[in-house]
């Protein structure tokens, strides 16, 4: 690293208060978990548009647990990294810092930061149950492994579940992601957020596009592809206490095409509305996903300077002169660059 470069950062880091972390999978890769989009991700691993999607759960939410009980049993057996104590001991210095993190595995708070004040879980969490019926029950922090006997580990092995969750599926063969009516409002929201000129549309593969109202549920996930069924009834799987069974719970997480939590969104909108920001980190995030996607550039609005820790360029949206790009491992990265602010020692 420049150390020029990490120098200034730091009298920047010295002088603000208002810090927004922006937090992505990439946090979490140097603790041994997937990232979605980056080589070997879930995402290039499984289909996960089939499978964590509100269509995959009508159709087979058997193949949906199996899913997450993989991902909760990961995100339960890895350990918060470097980069993880250095953001909660940086939240202990710094009174007005906010992280704003699209994990969903628990890590952060391990490390000691506080969800609900200096964390917003914008895309859930794995250990959070709710009813997927929409009666209102939650149930927080369930860490039960297998959480029922037909998603015990056994009955779930990698191999299995490679072909089950059906990575092989030919790109012509899947169903399209969401409505493009869907998409281009989102979009239109985005662009007035942003402005003409700093808006980049994201680019659209024919499935995102592809209109589902021409298309009947059958052919949205179709039937003549056995690999897609988890062969779990739902009898088998968690229902909810709260309708009396009526329905089944589902893992509190947000999927494409669902919106993120009212009070998490009204906090960041608030955020970006009332407060002055002096610096903004975008940590491990491929800032694909919206309106995530959308927060630096709101950050900025606020009067923030930009820092970037990613162990790729191609992360780093709208680079502006005046950013710091700190390319790496975050879990090197980070506790270096935040030095004293990122130890448990300064001020003792
Ligand atoms: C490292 C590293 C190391 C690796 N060190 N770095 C505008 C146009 C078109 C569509 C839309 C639009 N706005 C919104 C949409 C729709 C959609 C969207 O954004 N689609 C895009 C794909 C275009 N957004 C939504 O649908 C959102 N909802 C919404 O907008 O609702 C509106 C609404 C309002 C009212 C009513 C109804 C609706 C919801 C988005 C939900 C995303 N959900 C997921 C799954 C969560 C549950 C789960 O975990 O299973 O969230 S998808 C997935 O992507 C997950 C992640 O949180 C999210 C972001 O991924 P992330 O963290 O950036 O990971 P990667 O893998 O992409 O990147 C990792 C990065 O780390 C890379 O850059 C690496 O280089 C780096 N890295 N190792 C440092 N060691």
């Amino acid at each position: 690293m420049d150390p020029a470069a990490v120098s200034s950062f730091q009298t920047h880091l010295a002088a603000s208060s208002r810090i927004v972390a922006i937090i992505g999978a990439g946090l979490s890769a140097p603790s041994g978990l997937s990232t979605f989009r980056s080589t070997n991700g879930l995402w290039n691993k499984h289909d996960v548009f089939l499978i964590a999607s509100p269509a995959g759960w009508r159709r087979d939410p058997g193949l949906v647990w199996k899913f997450y009980s993989g991902r909760r049993r990961d995100a339960l057996a890895a350990k918060p990294n470097p980069a993880h104590f250095a953001l909660a001991n940086l939240a202990r210095h710094k009174q007005g810092f906010v992280a704003l993190s699209q994990n969903v595995d628990g890590l952060l708070q391990r490390a000691g930061l506080n969800a609900g004040t200096q964390l917003k879980l914008l895309h859930g969490n794995l250990f959070d149950l709710a009813c997927a019926g929409g009666c209102g029950y939650v149930e927080e922090g369930n860490t039960d492994d297998p959480l029922c006997p037909a998603l015990s580990l056994s009955a779930t092995t990698e191999e299995k579940e490679k072909k089950v969750l059906g990575a092989d599926i030919a790109e012509e063969e899947k169903p399209p992601r969401a409505s493009a009516l869907l998409f281009a409002g989102i979009a239109a929201k985005n662009k007035k957020i942003l402005g003409d000129e700093k808006f980049v549309p994201p680019e659209l593969t024919r499935r995102d596009a592809a209109p589902l109202k021409e298309l009947g549920e059958e052919e949205r996930l179709p039937d003549t592809i056995p690999a897609l069924h988890s062969g779990i009834s739902k009898e088998e799987l968690p229902l909810c206490p709260g309708c009396e069974g009526k329905n089944l719970l589902r893992p509190s997480v947000v999927w494409f095409g669902e919106a993120l939590p009212e009070d998490v969104m009204s906090d960041v909108d608030a955020l970006f509305a009332e407060e002055k920001i002096d610096l903004c980190l975008v940590i491990g995030t491929s800032s694909k996903v919206w309106p995530t996607a959308g927060f630096a550039e709101q950050a900025r609005n606020r009067g923030a300077r930009v820092a970037w820790v990613n162990t790729e360029m191609e992360a780093v949206k709208n680079k502006r002169r005046d950013d710091w790009v700190f390319l790496g491992d975050a879990g090197t990265v980070l506790p270096e660059i935040l030095g004293v602010y990122g130890t448990d020692k300064l001020g003792e």
